[in-house]
């Protein structure tokens, strides 16, 4: 009986264990209380041998809980030690989150339309060929696609196997998306990235952002491309900046122009924009005799390069804290 209440003991690991062995074992109605009790039916002479070994019994028992329960009571405190909080310690600095640079200046440009009256859309960045190309005027064959170097998604192929899906080349298929689900009046502004297959260098990204504008109405000219353009470089740069205008050709519009703002001594391009091509307007089953409509579409990594003097575009995308954090 002793032998099997010791091997119980060392597998009891808790204070609860630990107090149900004892009532078990060492209780009232535990099993060596009882058979101390019973001593007196034995006979005379076994009796004071029988009794020194159940009192021996009884007395290790208890000498062992009381181990158990000190060892038990140790761990514990230091347990309570281990997890205790050193509230004299200074506390680990929480570094605040901050903006990223493209953000930034994506909220500024969008600010600045909205102070014009634009709205807001955003599109998706998976896109088909149809918006990206054919509706702006950008059949399979025509050569303008080479200024698209374009990366295709092998999601959705054709019936001669092509592709038709891709990581758009610019947000222009937009214009598109918005002509098609409303009618004019539109005056509206859409960010969002862009990629493109491209040897990168320091304006060029594979990854970067435009923001496209477009409004149409009957009897837009190209007097308020040019005043909402002007308007918004008079804002993002101030009035002393040197901006120029110039003839450009894209698909999608007719007369096309770019814009570039004056760094260092040279030209950065940040804009193409121009007049709705009525193919465009067409496409999207608008009357190009009822309705005109002016686009564009900016790189605000580059508005960001000449505002606030960065060199490189490729800082934009490499996660280096040293730039970032000078935002
Ligand atoms: C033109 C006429 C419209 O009616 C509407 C929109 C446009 C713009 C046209 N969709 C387009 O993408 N033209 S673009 O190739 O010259 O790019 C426009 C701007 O995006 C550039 O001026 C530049 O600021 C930025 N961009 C283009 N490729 C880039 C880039 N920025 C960084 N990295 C690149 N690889």
């Amino acid at each position: 009986m002793r032998d099997a209440a010791l091997a119980a003991l060392d597998a009891a690991t808790d204070a609860a264990a630990l107090e149900a062995w004892r009532v078990a074992h060492l209780g009232r109605s535990g099993a060596l209380t009882k058979l101390l009790r019973g001593l007196a039916q034995l006979p005379a002479e076994e009796r004071p041998a029988a009794g020194a070994a159940a009192n021996a019994a009884k007395a290790l028992l208890e000498e062992r809980l009381a181990e158990k329960q000190a060892a038990l009571e140790g761990t514990r405190l230091g347990q309570l030690a281990a997890d205790a909080i050193d509230i004299s310690l200074p506390g680990r600095p929480v570094a605040p989150g901050r903006y990223h640079p493209s953000t930034m200046i994506l909220r500024e440009i969008t600010d600045i339309f909205r102070g014009m009256g634009f709205q807001i859309a955003e599109g998706p960045e998976v896109e088909w060929e149809r918006y990206n190309f054919d509706m702006l005027n950008i059949p399979r064959d025509h050569p303008a696609r080479d200024m698209f170097d374009t990366f295709w998604v092998d999601a959705n192929r054709d019936a001669d196997g092509g592709f038709t899906t891709l990581l758009r080349t610019h947000t222009s298929p937009m214009q598109a998306r918005i002509m098609e689900a409303h009618d004019p009046p539109i005056r509206v502004v859409v960010p969002g990235k862009c990629y493109r297959y491209e040897a990168t260098d320091a304006t060029h990204e594979s990854q970067f952002h435009q923001v496209e504008g477009l409004a149409v109405d009957k009897g837009i000219t190209f007097a308020n491309l040019k005043h909402t353009l002007f308007e918004f470089t008079r804002q993002m740069f101030g009035p002393e900046r040197k901006v120029r205008f110039r003839c450009d050709y894209f698909p999608f519009v007719e007369p096309g122009v770019d814009m570039s703002v004056e760094w260092n001594g040279r030209w950065v391009e940040i804009l193409g924009a121009g007049m709705v091509h009525p193919n465009v307007l067409r496409a999207v089953g608008y009357d190009p005799e009822e309705y005109t409509g002016f686009a564009f579409g900016m790189g605000p990594e580059r508005i960001a390069m000449l505002k606030y003097g960065i060199t490189d575009i490729r800082l934009f995308l490499n996660n280096d804290l040293r730039f970032l954090q000078q935002f």
